[in-house]
């Protein structure tokens, strides 16, 4: 990974290098002022400043580009003050390349205790460490993630849950426009872009009204898309995310579908127009001792792995599946609590959902990307995820 080649003029613009020809699936490059990042991309997540079991120097070998860190931990513990005082998040966690974080809205609202919700902000007590009353406007997020200093940052928005009554849904949408456009005001550092996140439920035209005053609030250089992979069916998604995505929003702008890892929604995501990815899944799945396949999802305490000479995966191309790790010995590991054992199922599991984008991003320049689409959903993978 090249460390800061990209000149300042072409900070945070998006290049489309090639686009697929039956599908809305493009393939382009997002510059920051730590690297180009590639797209359609898996972005690994690393929301308290680490990626769980993965140091940065393996994250650059398997071919990670940018990682996610998350305000609402790191604002708790150590505190934006300290990640500041120690550099930035870059130099604190000793990761080169860059870094996207999220507003903590999101985790305000899913495992936060919230107490109060006003135009002005969010009051809530940070139930996951001491308890403390915080409460957030628009702008003291954006003070936070200005000081912690990764390359973007994400607006502070409200996620309803699914279901949700129409009338929630849309206050939800009123809240997250007028926070958008306050983010937008109170942030100023240069080499930072601030995104924009579009709610609205699976109401279309919820959907639309958020991204229409995200796009009459200012320039945004890149759009989240937030409230989706939030209890919702697959089908149930896709009906509003496909149009959403393919017919409405702005075609030169990088699109990032918040906190969906399974790789059959990655694939089919990136067939309507998504660009950006991020998900604790392959982190989570390893500890919980099972991993992505192109035979599904295999659970490693499974004892039908005990003899087993073979990889996790004899497709993959990762460290550990050419790295001489049998699958009896990551059993063995698993049963056993052993640290290691979740390492490797991390590092695997990684690897799987960064060579996915990597080959769809290929199929996408060959323009063969519909034929990709129908090769995946054919595999027994699919059905698993
Ligand atoms: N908003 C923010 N972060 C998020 C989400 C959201 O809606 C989601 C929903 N899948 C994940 N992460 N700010
Ligand atoms: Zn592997």
């Amino acid at each position: 990974m090249s460390e800061s080649q990209t000149p300042e003029s072409r900070w945070f613009t998006y290049d489309i290098v090639a686009e697929d020809p039956t599908t809305h699936a493009r393939a382009g490059v997002l510059h920051t002022p730590h690297g180009d990042i590639p797209t359609p991309i898996f972005m690994p997540v690393g929301t308290k400043a680490t990626v769980k079991g993965i140091l940065p120097s393996q994250l650059e070998r398997l071919g990670a580009k940018i990682i996610l860190a998350n305000t609402y931990h790191l604002a708790n513990r150590p505190g934006e003050d300290l990640v500041a005082e120690m550099g930035g998040l870059h130099e604190f966690m000793r990761w080169r390349g860059p870094i996207l974080t999220d507003s903590g809205g999101f985790q305000v609202f899913s495992h936060g205790e919230f107490t109060r919700l006003t135009n002005d902000g969010v009051e809530f007590r940070t139930v996951d460490y001491d308890g403390q009353h915080v409460f957030w406007t628009p702008e003291k997020n954006m003070e936070i993630a200005q000081k912690l200093g990764a390359d973007i940052v994400m607006q502070l928005d409200q996620c309803p849950g699914y279901p949700s009554p129409r009338p929630f849904v849309e206050r939800a949408v009123e809240l997250s426009s007028m926070w958008a456009e306050r983010c937008f005001r109170a942030h100023t550092r240069t080499d930072q872009a601030l995104f924009g996140i579009v709610q609205g439920g699976m109401d279309l035209d919820l959907r639309l009204r958020s991204l229409r005053h995200l796009e009459e609030c200012g320039d945004f250089p890149g759009y989240g898309i937030g409230g989706y992979s939030v209890g919702e069916d697959h089908e149930t998604m896709f009906e509003s995310l496909a149009p959403l995505a393919s017919e409405y929003m702005p075609k030169g702008k990088p699109r990032y579908l918040m906190g969906v890892g399974n790789p059959t929604t990655l694939v089919h995501g990136v067939e309507c127009g998504i660009d950006m990815f991020d998900c604790v899944l392959p982190t989570r799945t390893a500890r919980m001792g099972s991993a992505f396949s192109s035979e599904g999802r295999l659970n490693f305490r499974n004892a039908r792995f005990t003899h087993d000479h073979g990889p996790i995966d004899p497709d993959c191309t990762c460290p550990v599946c050419t790295g001489g790790y049998t699958r009896a010995y990551i059993h063995h590991l698993v049963k056993q609590k052993e640290m290691v054992g979740s390492i490797l199922l991390s590092l695997h599991n990684v690897y799987y959902l960064l060579e996915l984008m990597r080959r769809a991003r290929q199929a996408i320049v060959e323009h063969r990307y519909g034929q990709f689409v129908s090769e995946w959903d054919q595999l027994p993978a699919a059905k698993d995820w």
